[in-house]
């Protein structure tokens, strides 16, 4: 699998040209992306985590049936190896089948892109909190 370009992808990217097609749709299309000769500039650093969280979640989704979507033991994978602290703080024996309830919004059993990235703005956002509490703290 071509490694994904988020920022190949972004400078081709009319948001409004389509309005039908959201962004995270198009997401799955980074993959046919072909980096121009332009690409040899380092992505910044958004753009590198962009990269990184659909590498993440593909990495894993490709492993069993869909190759797009995770299924339970995918997503079970995924944050034993990628969240380990965060799972292991959580002394929940039915958390993965709770986390995978809450993000199987559209309940076909799998967790697609778009439902995966909204666990990681809800974890992202609580790791802010923590950081601006921590710094409150500090002062
Ligand atoms: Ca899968
Ligand atoms: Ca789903």
């Amino acid at each position: 699998m071509p490694k994904p370009q988020a920022q190949c992808f972004l400078r081709d990217l009319d948001i409004n040209s389509n309005p039908e097609e959201n962004v995270t749709n198009k997401l799955n299309e980074l993959h046919q992306c072909r980096p121009s000769p332009l690409d040899t500039i380092m992505p910044s650093q958004l753009e590198g985590a962009m990269d990184a969280l659909i590498a993440v979640f593909y990495n894993y989704s490709g492993n069993d049936g869909d190759k797009y979507k995770l299924n339970k033991g995918e997503l079970k994978q995924l944050l034993n190896c990628e969240l380990t602290d965060f799972l292991t703080s959580q002394k929940d024996p039915m958390l993965v089948e709770k986390i995978m309830n809450d993000l199987d919004s559209n309940k076909d059993n799998e967790v697609d892109f778009n439902e995966f990235v909204v666990l990681v703005a809800a974890l992202t956002v609580a790791c802010n909190d923590f950081f601006q509490e921590q710094k409150k703290k500090s002062k």
